[in-house]
């Protein structure tokens, strides 16, 4: 068996369950093969040289970890920049949030070369490479002018946008191309697919050349959505376990008049937190029966809270859930409890089982893993709803949830009621069919479906 190689911008201690399902995966694979997981390692050097950084190689278990460190001005221009003031809103259509500056493009290369220089030394013959996300697309075409051989693949975990969202970006042509140095590029979902597609028909003029494969900017790669899913039984466990269990009870009770409506995020403007307040409020303007009752507990984890864009988010966010506190509240009742924090993820499970209501409403995502993990918390016997953004990857997948537009804050808040008043065999009903789907595409799947791809790639 191949050693795999996996590359990303942060690694995770394989070993600690508190890493979540997708490291666990990963590691998975990793521990089968002694494999070699590389990225930064989150220490930014002050004062350091522009495209120069420590290397650091320690093991866990079986799995070598190798990190790089960044000096600030890499880290700015790279990891703030270019990916997260490029790439993410842009990828996420929010032209409105780019912050196109010039000296970013040249970070972004910058790192990519240092990394893939850092990581030749450390690669055998027979290795496969499996490279993640945004920050790192050209990580392959640096690789390979460096005279790297071995199988690549690359999974991009967010939306790939439409063509003509992509040509906004002055080097979306360039960041295009550099896909195609991949033997494999896995994307979200059939939309993403659909959208690479048309890019690279309409500006490379592409041509399919068999199955899932096309060849365009003078090379072939083939492109697939691969779902990622979630562990399922991992996730199961850890709602069995005493954490969960007591954290559901004391909800339960806390609770015990009222229904709860949940969200849980990272505090992202991609995730649609402000528009979900929004029709949160009109639920209760206009289904008077949910005052008194229907709570709505929105935990948001700090993020990027260096870039701009969050801390406007913030603070919209701060006064939108006042305004609902003030307008709506009783003495003994708060419509909106906002919590700005990362719960336990061993809590994750009891808050998503003790809520009626799953809110998962991002204007765009990849895919989005609480709506999974939402699913598999629920009491099969008495399941919750999830109302589902149809903008979420992972909407193409779970069509037995309601699905909404979160732009049409009364559409949501109809949708909210029906959730709330949903007589319980539809709702088993429901449940039953999301959570075979969830398990059959869980997060083993997926790697095992990339991989198997990977290997034959190209064939
Ligand atoms: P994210 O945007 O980070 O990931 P998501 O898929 O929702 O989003 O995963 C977040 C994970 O963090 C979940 O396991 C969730 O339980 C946990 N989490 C979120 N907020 C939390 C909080 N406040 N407290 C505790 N835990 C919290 C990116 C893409 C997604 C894609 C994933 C995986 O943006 O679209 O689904 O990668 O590919």
């Amino acid at each position: 068996m191949s050693r795999l190689v996996v590359i990303s911008n942060r690694l995770a201690d394989p070993r600690k369950a508190a890493a979540g399902g997708l490291a666990v995966a990963l590691g998975e694979a990793l521990n089968q093969t002694g494999g070699l997981w590389f990225g930064w390692s989150g220490t930014v050097v002050e004062g350091g040289t522009p495209g120069e950084g420590e290397l650091h190689t320690r093991q866990a278990g079986p799995v070598t970890l190798a990190t790089v460190d960044l000096c600030r001005e890499d880290h700015d221009a790279y990891y703030q920049g270019y990916s997260n003031s490029v790439l993410w809103p842009v990828f996420h259509y929010r032209l409105d949030l780019a912050d196109f500056n010039a000296s970013y493009i040249a970070g972004y290369r910058r790192v990519n070369q240092m990394f893939a220089r850092k990581l030749l030394p450390l690669l055998r013959d027979d290795d496969v490479i499996w490279v993640h996300d945004y920050h790192l697309i050209p990580l392959a075409a640096e690789l390979r002018a460096m005279g790297c051989r071995q199988r690549i693949g690359f999974f991009l975990h967010i939306p790939m946008p439409p063509p003509l969202i992509m040509a906004a970006i002055p080097q979306h042509e360039w960041l295009m191309r550099s896909l195609f140095a991949y033997d494999l590029v896995g994307l979200q979902s059939e939309a993403d697919v659909s959208h690479f597609t048309r890019y690279v028909r309409n500006e490379g003029s592409a041509e399919e050349v068999g199955a899932q494969r096309l060849r365009a900017f003078g090379g072939t790669v083939q492109v697939q959505a691969f779902p990622i899913g979630i562990d399922v039984d991992e996730f199961t466990r850890l709602a069995q376990a005493p954490d969960a269990v007591e954290t559901y009870e004391n909800m339960r009770d806390e609770y015990s008049r009222r229904r709860l409506l949940l969200g849980i995020d990272r505090l992202d403007y991609s995730k649609g937190i402000p528009h979900r307040v929004r029709a949160y409020r009109e639920l209760l303007d206009r289904y008077p029966e949910n005052r008194n009752s229907a709570t709505m507990i929105m935990i948001a984890s700090p993020s990027r809270d260096d870039v701009h864009a969050y801390s406007d988010l913030r603070q919209e966010l701060e006064g939108l859930c006042g305004s609902v506190n003030g307008d709506y509240g009783e003495l003994d009742w708060m419509p909106v409890r906002y919590i700005h924090r990362t719960v336990a993820r061993k809590r994750v499970p009891g808050l998503c089982r003790a809520a009626a209501v799953g809110l998962v409403t991002p204007l765009r995502d990849g895919m989005n893993l609480v709506a999974k993990e939402y699913v598999v918390a629920q009491d099969p016997e008495d399941p919750g709803v999830l109302v589902l953004s149809r903008f979420a990857g992972a909407a193409e997948q779970l069509k037995e949830a309601l699905l909404v537009n979160p732009y049409d804050t009364q559409g949501t808040a109809d949708s909210i009621q029906h959730a709330l008043q949903m007589p319980l065999a539809e709702r088993q009903a429901r449940h039953g069919k999301l959570m075979a789907r969830i398990r059959e595409h869980d997060v083993h799947w997926w790697r095992k479906a990339f991989l198997a791809a990977l290997q034959t790639a190209g064939d």
